[in-house]
């Protein structure tokens, strides 16, 4: 994929600031910390767009990054946070689900999930909320610089069982440091917009 023009373009906490635009819409959900800013970087190839951090709670805003003018990245604060206050966090939980459950531009979220560990409880519960929802999902795996490539194959598998994908669903394993992934997971999105 070609990036030829990207733009943080909308911030929003509430739905009269989502952008007034049909531009197909793609949103990051995943636990804080995982990797969601920086996959966001490297799949429109710039180092520090999406503001990242090794401290949890860096995004906390809904961020509509306009990529090549036809298609909106959306990045959202992360689950499981312990830090951030509980009146903050719920907030930012219901800021989502009204994003997700309404919002008719979104063609599928980007579920991303840490490639080391089993997915977390909050992990399968926001799974099968996007299912129930009926809500196109596809499972990225992050950090997979961090894991040997011999143990890619029975880390992806202990994630999709974990998890019980759909066949339907797709699984990826990405690195926002080597940039792997990237082709593909770009083809996924391309082909649900
Ligand atoms: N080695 C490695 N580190 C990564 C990768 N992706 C993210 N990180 C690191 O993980 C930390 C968190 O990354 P962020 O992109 O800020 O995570 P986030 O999911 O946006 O976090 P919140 O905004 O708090 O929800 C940063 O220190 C990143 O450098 C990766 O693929 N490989
Ligand atoms: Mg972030």
């Amino acid at each position: 994929m070609k990036i030829t023009k990207v733009d943080l373009k909308y911030i929003a906490v509430k739905p009269e600031q989502y952008p007034n635009t049909f531009l197909p819409e793609i949103a990051l959900a995943g636990r804080s910390n995982v990797g969601k800013s920086s996959f966001i970087n490297k799949m429109i190839n710039r180092k520090s767009l999406a503001r990242t951090s090794g401290q949890p709670g860096k995004t906390q805003t809904l961020n509509f990054y306009e990529i090549n003018e036809k298609i909106h990245f959306v990045d959202v604060p992360g689950y499981g946070f312990a830090k951030v206050a509980r009146s903050v966090r719920d907030q930012w939980g219901k800021m989502i689900e009204q994003f997700f459950m309404e919002r008719e531009q979104l063609k599928a979220v980007l579920l991303l999930v840490d490639s080391r560990h089993k997915p977390s409880k909050e992990d399968k519960l926001m799974y099968d909320w996007l299912f129930h929802f009926d809500i196109p999902v596809i499972v990225v795996a992050t950090k997979g610089d961090k894991i040997p490539k011999s143990k890619w194959q029975k880390h992806l598998k202990i994630i999709s069982d974990e998890l019980e994908m759909r066949e339907e669903d797709q699984l990826f394993l990405f690195s926002s440091e080597t940039g792997y992934g990237r082709e593909p997971v770009w083809r996924a999105i391309q082909k649900m917009i």
